[in-house]
C-alpha cells in the first residue's frame, strides 16, 4: 500500500485507544464479533480497495444496531477518539479508512432490510447492506434499486449514500439526492438537553439520533436536513438506515455496444440517443480504445466483440441483431454502451434499432452490436464495469472523477497525455492516459495508468487536472467524492463563503472533529 497523505499530521487532541475502551466496546457490542482487534482480521479495515490508502487502526467495531452505533458516538466523543466509518471500503478516495488509528465503526453487520411497500415502491433498509442484495430482494417483488454500480456486489447503502454515489443509470434515475427518501443518522453529539426526551420513540440514544426515516415523496417541511448527509462521506454522522424509492423494474432491456470514429461523433450518438431513445434510454457510457484493451488484457474472459479483443469463454460476442453493416469497429478510437428500460420489447426494440440505423447512416457510429440475451449483456456491461479492477491490476493508477462540459470532456485527457508523453511519460515509459465515464452525465473518469508510482508523474498531473477542471468551471469530484485525495484541493470547486458555511456545519454538527478527521475539508 501507498500511503498518499505525505503532509497531514495526526491531530494530538485526539486519544489513544486504551484497553479500558476495548473493554467498554467488547460490552457493548456482545463479545469479539462486534470489536475485531486481531492484527490480520484488521487489515482489510485498515486498507482500502485500491491498496493505495493504508491506516493504522488498533480496533474495528461491528455494531448491529442503530442504538449501539450512538452509543459507540457518545463514548468516543466523551474520550475524543477519532472515528472512521466504513461501509463496503470500495470508496476510492481514500475517504473510509484511517488516515492514522482512528476507530473503524464498520456498518457491515447492519444488513438487515426493515420495510418494502410494494404500493408505493419504497424500501427501508439498514446502512449495510449490501446494494446488490437490495436489488435483489426489490426484483423479487418487480422493482430495482435506482442505483447500479461496478461495485454492486461490495459496496453498501450506507456508504453509497454518504458518497452520494452516481454510477450507471443517473441518467435516467436521478441522484440520491432525489431518490433518497429518508435517512436515520447516528450523530456524534446530542441534539437535545439530556434529560428525558420529549418524545422518546424520535429520540432514542438520549437526542443523538436524528429519525428522518421517512417514505414520503412529498415532505415540505422546512430544511430538508436529510440532503446534508446525503455525500457528507462521513464527516457529519452515521447513516444507520435508508428509505429509498424503488423504480419499476423494466419488462425489456435493451444494450448496445457501439464503436465510433471520434469523440465528437460519441457526443453526436449521445444526443441522438436522447432524441430518439428519449423516454427509455436507461444509460449512456462511453470508453476510449485504451480501456478497452486494458479490460481485454488483465481481465479474464472480457472481450471486446466491435475490436476483436480478448473475450475468451463467456466473454461478450456478437449479438444477434447485429448492426454492422459492412463497416468495422476494429481500431476505432471510442466505444458507447448504450441501453433503454422499457416495457414493451418490440417497441424499444425498433426504436433501438432505427437509432442505430440513423447513427450509422450520418456516420457516427462506424460499428455496432445488440445484446441478443442477458448473458451477452452482462458481458458487454462487464467491459465497461470491469476497467477499474484492470487498471488496478496493471499496476499503479491515478484517478480523477471530474464533470467538464460534455462537448470538450475528452479533451482534457488528449491534453494530459501530450503533457505526459513531453516530459518522457509516454508509451514507451509504461505510461497510459485512459478516459471512460458517463458521458450521459457529463462525468469524466480520467485514469493515468502506470508501471509504479512516482512523485515526478504526479507532480505533472496534479495540480495541472484541477486546475485545467476549475478554468473550464467543471468539478474535480463528479461522483466519487472528496475523502483524503482531495481535501486540499477542494478550493478548486468550491469558494471560500461555501467552504466557510461547509466548516460551520461541521463544527455545529461534529464539535470535537471526531468523525472521520483529515477528510472531505480542507487544512484550516
Ligand atoms: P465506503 O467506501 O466504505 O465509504 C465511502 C465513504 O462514505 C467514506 O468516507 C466513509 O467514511 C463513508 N461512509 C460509509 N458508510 C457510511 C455510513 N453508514 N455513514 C456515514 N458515512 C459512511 N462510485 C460512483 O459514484 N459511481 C460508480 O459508478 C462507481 N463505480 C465503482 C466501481 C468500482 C469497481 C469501485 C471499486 C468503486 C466504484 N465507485 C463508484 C466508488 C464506490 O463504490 C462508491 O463510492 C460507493 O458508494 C461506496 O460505498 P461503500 O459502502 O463501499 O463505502
Ligand atoms: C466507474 O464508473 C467508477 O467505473 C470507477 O466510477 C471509476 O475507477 C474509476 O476511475
Ligand atoms: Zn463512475
Amino acid at each position: 500500500a501507498r500511503a498518499l497523505h505525505a503532509g497531514v499530521q495526526r491531530d494530538p487532541a485526539f486519544s489513544q485507544l486504551s484497553d479500558k475502551d476495548l473493554a467498554f466496546f467488547e460490552q457493548l457490542l456482545g463479545g469479539t464479533s462486534g470489536v475485531v482487534t486481531d492484527s490480520d482480521a484488521l487489515e482489510p479495515y485498515n486498507r482500502d480497495w485500491q491498496k493505495k490508502y493504508e491506516g493504522h487502526s488498533r480496533v474495528a467495531l461491528r455494531p448491529r444496531t442503530t442504538e449501539q452505533v450512538a452509543e459507540v458516538l457518545r463514548y468516543c466523543s466523551s474520550r475524543r477518539l477519532a472515528v472512521v466509518p466504513q461501509g463496503g471500503n470500495t470508496g476510492l478516495v481514500g475517504g473510509s479508512v484511517p488516515v492514522f488509528d482512528e476507530v473503524v465503526l464498520s456498518t457491515g453487520a447492519m444488513n438487515k432490510i426493515l420495510h418494502l411497500d410494494e404500493v408505493s415502491g419504497t424500501l427501508v433498509a439498514q446502512a449495510g447492506c449490501i446494494l446488490q442484495a437490495l436489488d435483489e430482494a426489490a426484483a423479487a417483488r418487480g422493482f430495482m434499486m435506482p442505483l447500479d454500480l461496478g461495485a454492486k456486489g461490495s459496496c453498501q447503502v450506507g456508504g453509497n449514500v454518504s458518497t452520494n454515489a452516481g454510477g450507471l443509470r443517473l441518467v435516467r434515475y436521478g441522484s440520491l439526492h432525489g431518490s433518497v427518501l429518508g435517512l436515520e443518522v447516528a450523530l456524534p453529539e446530542p441534539m437535545l438537553p439530556s434529560g428525558p426526551a420529549p418524545t422518546p420513540a424520535s429520540a432514542p440514544g438520549g437526542g443523538r439520533v436524528l429519525d428522518l426515516l421517512r417514505t414520503l415523496r412529498k415532505d415540505n417541511t422546512g430544511y430538508d436536513l436529510k440532503q446534508l448527509f446525503i455525500g457528507a462521506e462521513g464527516t457529519l454522522g452515521i447513516v444507520t438506515a435508508v428509505a429509498v424509492q424503488l423504480a419499476p423494474r423494466p419488462a425489456s432491456v435493451q444494450l448496445a455496444l457501439l464503436a465510433c470514429p471520434s469523440f465528437e461523433a460519441v457526443t453526436a450518438t449521445l444526443r441522438s440517443a436522447r432524441r430518439r431513445l428519449a423516454e427509455v434510454l436507461s444509460a449512456v457510457e462511453f470508453l476510449d480504445a485504451d480501456c478497452s484493451a486494458l479490460a481485454t488484457t488483465h481481465l479474464e474472459g472480457v472481450g471486446n466483440p466491435l475490436s476483436g479483443e480478448g473475450g475468451g469463454e463467456g466473454g461478450a460476442g456478437r449479438g444477434q441483431g447485429d448492426a454492422g453493416a459492412g463497416a468495422s469497429g476494429r481500431g476505432s478510437p471510442f466505444y458507447m454502451l448504450v441501453e433503454t428500460h422499457g416495457s414493451n420489447a418490440q417497441h424499444d426494440q425498433e426504436k433501438m434499432e432505427a437509432f442505430l440505423e440513423a447513427a450509422m447512416a450520418e456516420g457516427c457510429v462506424a460499428d455496432g452490436t445488440l445484446a441478443s440475451s442477458e448473458a451477452q449483456a452482462r458481458a458487454i456491461w462487464r467491459l465497461r464495469e470491469g476497467i477499474s479492477e484492470a487498471l488496478v491490476r496493471r499496476g499503479a493508477v491515478y484517478k480523477y472523477d471530474v464533470s467538464l462540459p460534455t462537448a470538450v470532456m475528452y479533451d482534457l485527457v488528449t491534453a494530459l497525455r501530450q503533457r505526459l508523453e513531453g516530459a518522457g511519460y509516454g508509451a514507451a515509459a509504461g505510461v497510459r492516459v485512459v478516459g471512460y465515464g458517463h458521458i450521459g452525465d457529463g462525468n469524466l473518469h480520467l485514469n493515468v495508468s502506470a508501471p509504479r508510482y512516482d512523485d515526478d508523474l504526479l507532480g505533472l498531473i496534479e495540480p495541472y487536472v484541477y486546475e485545467y477542471v476549475a478554468r473550464h468551471n467543471g468539478s474535480i469530484s463528479a461522483e466519487h467524492g472528496i475523502g483524503l485525495m482531495k481535501a486540499n484541493c477542494l478550493s478548486y470547486s468550491k469558494g471560500p463563503v461555501a467552504i466557510e458555511l461547509m466548516r460551520r456545519i461541521k463544527g455545529l454538527v461534529d464539535p470535537h472533529g471526531i468523525l472521520n478527521p483529515y477528510k472531505v475539508l480542507p487544512k484550516p
